[in-house]
């Protein structure tokens, strides 16, 4: 994944094609969390037939300096727009400066297939830091695909401290 992402500076951990390891972390204590909301627009078309079919991934970096997986929101279905139901809580930690946040474009949706991430077409990826979400409770963002022409749609986070 890290070959596609110019703007996560770390590789991705091992990936063998399979499910991606999941980050488990305590939850943050109260105050220490960040929730946070996201929305996206203009959301390029990736499959041949109708529109794309979103999911966000969210990641943080361990001591390794690997990406790893922690937490997703619910996909949709056919869409050029996107509100996301589900949110998800990061620590607000000195351990974890930054958060990449990966699109995905699902194309296999039974039970046993959707985690697999090689079923699936990477949209777009941004990282950022996450002093700016705690400082901006309302961020917006491009995401970026290096093999887009154009651009991989428009990421809106609303952040809250929980
Ligand atoms: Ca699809």
């Amino acid at each position: 994944m890290s070959a596609e992402d110019p703007f996560g500076d770390a590789p991705a951990a091992e990936f063998d094609g399979g499910t991606i390891p999941v980050m488990k972390l305590k939850d943050p204590e109260p105050g220490n969390g960040l929730q946070m909301r996201f929305s996206l627009d203009d959301i390029p078309k990736m499959d041949l037939l109708g529109k794309s079919d979103p999911q966000l991934l969210v990641f943080l970096m361990d001591h390794d300096e690997h990406w790893i997986l922690y937490g997703k929101t619910e996909w949709q279905k056919d869409k050029t727009s996107a509100v996301f139901d589900t949110p998800v809580t990061i620590p607000i930690d000195d351990e974890f400066k930054e958060v990449k946040i990966q699109a995905w474009d699902l194309d296999k949706f039974k039970p046993d297939q959707i985690d697999v991430m090689s079923n699936h077409d990477l949209i777009g990826t941004v990282t950022i830091n996450i002093r700016k979400l705690v400082d901006k409770p309302e961020y917006s963002t491009a995401l970026y695909n290096s093999k887009l022409s154009g651009d991989a749609g428009q990421l809106t986070i609303s952040s809250t401290r929980v």
